[in-house]
């Protein structure tokens, strides 16, 4: 109403101007059309983005009087004030910003006036769009339901987004972000549809849920100079629906069952469980042995538990592998789906049987075997037909075998058993085998477990008998035998008596004795009792022949023998007397030297040649000692001088005879006498008679003595006759020295 008052009190205004001012010509603005940046603004058009404060036009016009003109500038009451004009130079300037999406049309009035007349026209700026608005999800976020059953390819959403700029800026594509998503969904750019991509579907049991995020992009425009495009996201959450579509699925597998001895009809081995693969809404699951328990298990439909049905020791073997069914029924008790499963019932020994050893004829506790002594290192014991057993399992029939007896002589093989075996029995140490250390052997062979808690074990008795074997040689006591026997003993007397053992039994233990060697001959031997004796014919003189020696040979049937050597001295007896060398019974004694005489005994040993020597008798009177070992003769130390001598024999003559006996100490004892006739003189012309006498027995001696006097007689003419010569030059010495040497020359 106010408005209306006011255009028609303006128009009340220019009738009074046009009816009381007819000689003034009103302003106007130039028309310079649309595109021009000045004139009245009529069908101006100018960008959103302009900045504020930024000059946008300038009105121009002119009075047809050349009046100065002022521009005004307004809008309709009430509404938003976007351009200001300044009033002489007509400039507008921009005050509001602009939002073409909220206004795109300002509609204002502009005026010109030169003091009396103003002339007002309306004109609509027109706001002109650019790129500043981003696409708009609508209805975002949001949830969809689908159910896994989907068909590949389907759509299953369609995504809207607006952009509210026109033209390309406002045009909507649409993108999906992130690789999980690409990989399972598609979407249509220009439309917005998303759909499962072909080929794939959607698995509740493996992911209940998925998110999209979706990209609205626009096409892009100009902003501010600038060419841009602007996107917003927004996210989607698919609800994969389950439908009945997996198999039941066993829970804890690989199931592993164990089946004890001491178990009984209906105990329970195990529990197998399963459920159904469709969690959302579970249906009942039925239990079945499908194959595989021999009827010796059952299982509980309901529960899974699997039980026994027979008595272990009924159980053919020792591992089960059954196979069980789950089945998934649906409410009507039809069976929808199912899965198999294998449950392994392993039979479990008990520790309860100890190692046992069997003979040919069941178990047996005592083995006996006879066998020659000395095997051969190595040789199976093939008379022993021993097995040992365990019939547990596993380890607990794990044992070791051992040979307990004598020294290393014998050895089993194997050592360790599982379960059974054959024992073999070995020679280790065949010299120790020997019939005649014992006849019989014991041992003891013991099988005893190795890793059980109870060590369960057994012993059997191995007797072995040894027969014999001709394996000694005889052996003599001794490796040798000395004999004594006197000479002169009679053909046939015994010598000695050696004695040999053969531990042998039988023949093979029977000794004969023989003798051979060269100084055998004399001797023969008792080929039973090894008794050694002369030969009928045999005379022993110890003075031919003392000492004999030969070999003694101990031989058992066989032949088998061994040697001794026997050594044999003939004992010598007093069979001969003392005899003097009757050329030296006158001898010449000098005063203070001693004469000596000898006598021999032809006996073989001592004593029976060893002589005694005493003087029985001397005449005129005993002046002389004999050492009765020696023979020597010397006179009673009192007698010093032939003075005497000649005081004791009353005579110029001193010739003495000496009755001196020679005695063996044989017993009994021989003894010969013989005179000695003994001349006694002093001592110088003893010497140099005897000295003399010596030298006719060495003839050498004298020669020498005669040369050399010979030598040092020529010597000394020449040593004197050179003096005398030298004495002779000094006297001359007138005459030169050349000439003595010619004289001496010649
Ligand atoms: C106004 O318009 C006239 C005629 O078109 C022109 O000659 C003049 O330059 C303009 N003035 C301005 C300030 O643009
Ligand atoms: C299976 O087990 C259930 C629960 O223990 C029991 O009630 C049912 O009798 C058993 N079925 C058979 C066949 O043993
Ligand atoms: C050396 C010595 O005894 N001479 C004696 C020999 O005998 C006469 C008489 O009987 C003595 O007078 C000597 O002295």
């Amino acid at each position: 109403m106010k408005n209306t008052m006011e255009i028609l009190f303006s128009l009340f205004l220019l009738l009074i101007y046009f009816c009381f001012a007819k000689s003034d010509y009103a302003p106007y603005f130039y028309d310079n059309g649309p595109n021009s940046n000045n004139g009245n603004m009529a069908l101006f058009s100018l960008s959103e983005d302009t900045l504020k404060g930024t000059q946008i036009y300038v009105l121009n016009g002119s009075d047809p009087e050349g009046q100065p003109v002022k521009y005004g500038l307004t809008f309709e009451p009430g509404s938003k004030e976007y351009f200001r004009v300044h009033p002489k130079s007509g400039a507008v300037t921009l005050i509001e910003e602009l939002d073409r999406e909220a206004q795109d049309e300002i509609e204002v009035f502009v005026s010109i006036s030169d003091g009396l007349n103003k002339v007002v026209e309306k004109v609509t700026v027109f706001v002109m769009d650019v790129n500043d608005e981003r696409p708009q999800f609508q209805n975002m976020p949001s949830i969809v339901d689908v159910p896994e059953n989907t068909t590949s390819g389907s759509s299953i959403y369609k995504f809207l987004a607006v952009d509210r700029d026109t033209g390309s800026g406002g045009s909507v594509s649409y993108f999906l972000q992130g690789t999980e998503a690409g990989t399972k969904f598609a979407i249509d750019h220009n439309s917005g549809v998303l759909r499962i991509k072909p080929g794939e579907v959607l698995d509740y049991e493996k992911s209940r849920t998925h998110f999209i995020t979706v990209v609205a992009k626009d096409g892009g425009g100009n902003h501010q100079g600038k060419q841009i495009m602007m996107t917003s996201s927004a996210t989607l959450t698919i609800n994969v629906i389950d439908i009945q579509d997996t198999s039941p699925m066993f829970v804890g597998t690989p199931y592993f069952c164990y089946v004890y001895e001491v178990s009984s009809p209906g105990s329970e081995i195990c529990t197998v469980f399963a459920k159904d693969g469709d969690m959302e809404n579970p249906n009942p699951i039925i239990y079945s042995v499908d194959s595989g328990a021999d009827g010796a298990f059952s299982i509980n439909k309901t529960t899974g538990c699997i039980t026994l049905k027979v008595y272990p020791t009924q159980l053919k073997k020792e591992l089960f592998n059954i196979k069980i069914k789950a089945s998934e029924v649906n409410p009507n008790g039809e069976i929808i789906d199912y899965a198999v499963t294998t449950a392994t019932i392993r039979v479990v020994d008990l520790n309860n049987h100890p190692p046992t050893f069997y003979g040919e004829n069941g178990p047996q506790n005592t083995f006996e075997l006879t066998m020659y002594e000395h095997p051969p290192e190595g040789e199976i014991l093939r008379g022993l037909k021993i097995t040992v057993n365990d019939s547990d399992q596993g380890s607990n029939a794990k044992f070791h075998l051992r040979l307990v007896g004598p020294g290393r002589m014998l050895r089993v093989v194997p050592q360790t058993v599982l379960n059974e075996a054959q024992v073999t029995v070995l020679v280790e140490d065949s010299t120790s085998i020997d019939y005649e250390k014992s006849q019989f052997l014991t041992f003891k062979l013991l099988a005893v477990e190795i890793d059980t808690p109870e060590r369960f074990s057994a012993t059997a008795d191995i007797i072995i008998h040894l027969l014999d074997t001709n394996d000694n040689a005889p052996k003599f006591t001794s490796d040798f035998y000395i004999a004594r026997i006197p000479e002169n003993s009679p053909g046939g007397s015994n010598v000695v008596s050696v004695t040999a053992t053969d531990p042998d039994s039988g023949l093979w233990g029977l000794v004969r004795y023989s003798i051979y060697g060269s100084g055998a001959d004399l001797f023969l031997i008792q080929p039973d009792s090894g008794i050694i004796y002369t030969q009928p014919w045999a005379s022993l003189d110890a003075e031919v022949k003392s000492k004999y020696n030969f070999y003694v040979k101990a031989e058992d049937t066989e032949g088998k023998y061994s040697l001794a050597e026997v050594f044999v001295t003939i004992l010598d007896l007093n069979d001969h007397s003392p005899a003097f060398n009757e050329n030296s019974l006158e001898k010449t004694m000098i005063i203070g030297a001693p004469v000596k005489i000898e006598a021999v005994d032809e006996d073989a040993e001592e004593p029976n040649n060893v002589i005694e020597y005493s003087i029985m008798k001397a005449d005129p009177g005993n002046i002389f000692d004999i050492d009765a070992d020696t023979g020597e003769i010397k006179l009673k130390p009192y007698i010093k001088s032939m003075d005497i001598v000649q005081n004791i024999t009353n005579q110029r003559d001193c010739t003495w005879s000496v009755v001196v006996q020679a005695k063996d100490r044989g017993s009994p004892s021989f003894s010969t006498t013989t005179i000695v006739k003994i001349d006694i003189t002093e001592a110088v012309k003893a010497r140099v008679t005897s000295y003399f006498l010596s030298l006719r027995t060495r003839p050498w001696t004298v020669f020498s003595i005669c040369l050399s006097t010979v030598v040092l007689a020529v010597c000394l003419t020449v040593f004197i006759s050179t003096i005398i010569y030298w004495n002779a030059v000094k006297k001359s010495r007138v005459q030169p020295r050349g000439k003595i040497r010619k004289i001496r020359r010649p």
